[in-house]
């Protein structure tokens, strides 16, 4: 897939203020500062797009972004379609207070329980670190919902290929732990470096082609 086109849509306080659902949707989602807006940026080829700067957890808003890419369809033949990107608020910023940390909750649950044309959910670790606990249990919830997810592993090139692996095999294992049948597939990224940008495009197209058919 080819992305010709990507521009900001509009910004929703709540899942029934999202525009309609009449296009394959996915989500971005995970701690403040893992890394979300720059992966957004790099997939989408706009430095510009997302914003890095904002001051994280204070906006909790559903921000919709229209893509319009072209891609192969079953037989090889392009086609041209559009999709939406939605760039949801980081969790765990430890300035946030408790209201708006439910308010946080309560709009996210709503919004990946409600939103039908939601394809998959990609969940952002920092690939530096180990297994946290506050990422883990934002997964068991995940799981709860039987929400459709993909783990992104972020900032890959800022530690060596054998730490990040080691540390997704060590993800991996606390969620069969904690009883995950089915592993969510992973894919490891780096925004600076545009790692995992290919992979990722090629998932989307795939889901995509199986959503309009
Ligand atoms: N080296 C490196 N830095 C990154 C990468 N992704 C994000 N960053 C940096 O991490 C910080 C937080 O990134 P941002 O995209 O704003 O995170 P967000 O809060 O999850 O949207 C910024 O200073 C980025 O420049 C990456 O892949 N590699
Ligand atoms: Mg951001």
């Amino acid at each position: 897939m080819h992305i010709k086109q990507a521009k900001y849509l509009i910004s929703s306080p709540s899942v029934d203020k999202c525009p309609p659902q009449d296009k394959p949707e996915y989500a971005f989602i995970g701690r403040s500062n893992v890394g979300k807006s720059s992966l957004i940026n790099m997939l989408c080829g706009n430095e510009k797009l997302a914003k890095t700067s904002s001051t994280p957890g204070k906006t909790q808003l559903i921000n919709h972004f229209e893509i319009n890419a072209e891609g192969a369809d079953e037989v090889g033949k392009l086609f041209s379609y559009s999709w939406y990107l939605v760039d949801l608020p980081g969790y765990g910023f430890a300035k946030v207070s408790q209201s708006n940390r439910r308010k946080w909750e309560q709009m996210t649950e709503h919004y990946i329980k409600e939103r039908t044309n939601l394809i998959m959910l990609f969940v952002l670790l920092d690939a530096r670190l180990s297994p946290q606990k506050i990422d883990l249990d934002f997964l068991t919830k995940l799981q709860k919902w039987n929400t459709a997810v993909c783990l992104v592993f972020t900032k890959s090139d800022k530690e060596n290929q054998r730490t990040v692996s080691s540390n997704v095999k060590r993800f991996l294992s606390k969620l069969q732990e904690s009883g995950w049948q089915y592993l969510p597939q992973h894919i490891v990224t780096s925004a600076t470096k545009k790692v995992g940008r290919q992979k990722m495009l090629s998932l989307i197209h795939e889901l995509n082609l199986a959503a309009l058919h």
